[in-house]
């Protein structure tokens, strides 16, 4: 899987970051071992809900919707591991339980969440399963409408701008949902006023069972944005969070 990261700054003389381009901060001997043993920790206990969760609807306990995110683990983790609580602002997407947890959302959290207890911090039980939210610290609640979450993203950028907050708003998304009008119209506009947000693309090649070539016709979405003139453009392997 290759994930695609779009951040906005005020690069304007270049497009796309090649490999070259972008210095090779981290790697698995540069890291601190107590880092890699948490990062291990969530990781192993992110996957064990994974594969857990689907098993809860199975005994009739809650859980309605599930996606997993297993594939997604290094862009997730990495996401995560950026955002920093009641400073920065997350919007997340169904599939972002590691991003999620990444960000400080504990497993019990996540399972409360995922069984519609009044105890959920994302929504009191309110919500659908697997919509992360935890609005205290900045984790935004979002809707089950693919990509809508981009243009919240955006308003929250440009109040960050206004009052000249040292912040960034963070959006992630799949890659199909890219193609929704009002995802357009937010990149465009966060292109426009040079605001300080970074939208991450997870591209996993689908969108439910339609085909990415069924939905633009460049292998990589983010490429679509190229002509956006502040917009500087990223992309990564999503399984390997040193990248
Ligand atoms: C506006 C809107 N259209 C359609 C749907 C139904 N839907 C839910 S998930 C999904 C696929 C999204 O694919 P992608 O953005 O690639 O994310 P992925 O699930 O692959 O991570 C669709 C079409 C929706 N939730 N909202
Ligand atoms: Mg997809």
């Amino acid at each position: 899987m290759t994930s695609s990261v779009k951040f906005e700054f005020n690069y304007s003389h270049r497009k796309i970051l090649n490999e070259m381009d972008i210095p090779k901060i981290y790697s698995i001997k540069t890291t601190e071992k107590e880092t890699l043993r948490d990062w291990f920790h969530l990781m192993t206990i992110g996957r064990a809900i994974d594969n857990k969760a689907p098993n809860y609807l199975k005994q009739a306990i809650g859980w309605s919707y599930h996606a997993p995110y297993a594939g997604h683990d290094g862009i997730q983790l990495a996401v995560g591991q950026l955002f920093e609580k009641n400073k920065d602002h997350m919007f997340l997407y169904y599939r972002d339980m590691l991003t999620a947890m990444s960000c400080g959302i504990t497993a019990e959290e996540i399972i409360l969440n995922g069984i519609s207890k009044a105890t959920d911090p994302s929504s009191a039980g309110r919500h659908m399963s697997n919509h992360f939210a935890k609005p205290e610290w900045n984790i935004h609640s979002t809707s089950s409408s693919t990509g809508n979450h981009t243009l919240h993203a955006v308003g929250v950028a440009r109040a960050i701008k206004y009052y000249e907050e040292k912040t960034v708003a963070i959006s992630s998304q799949g890659e199909s949902s890219v193609s929704e009008g009002f995802v357009y119209e937010a990149f465009n506009g966060a292109d426009k006023e040079k605001l300080p947000v970074i939208f991450v693309i997870q591209d996993n090649g689908y969108g439910i069972s339609v085909p990415k070539k069924d939905q633009t016709a460049n292998r990589k979405v983010a490429n679509n944005f190229i002509g956006f003139k502040n917009t500087r453009i990223m992309h990564c392997n999503g399984k390997d969070v040193f990248d």
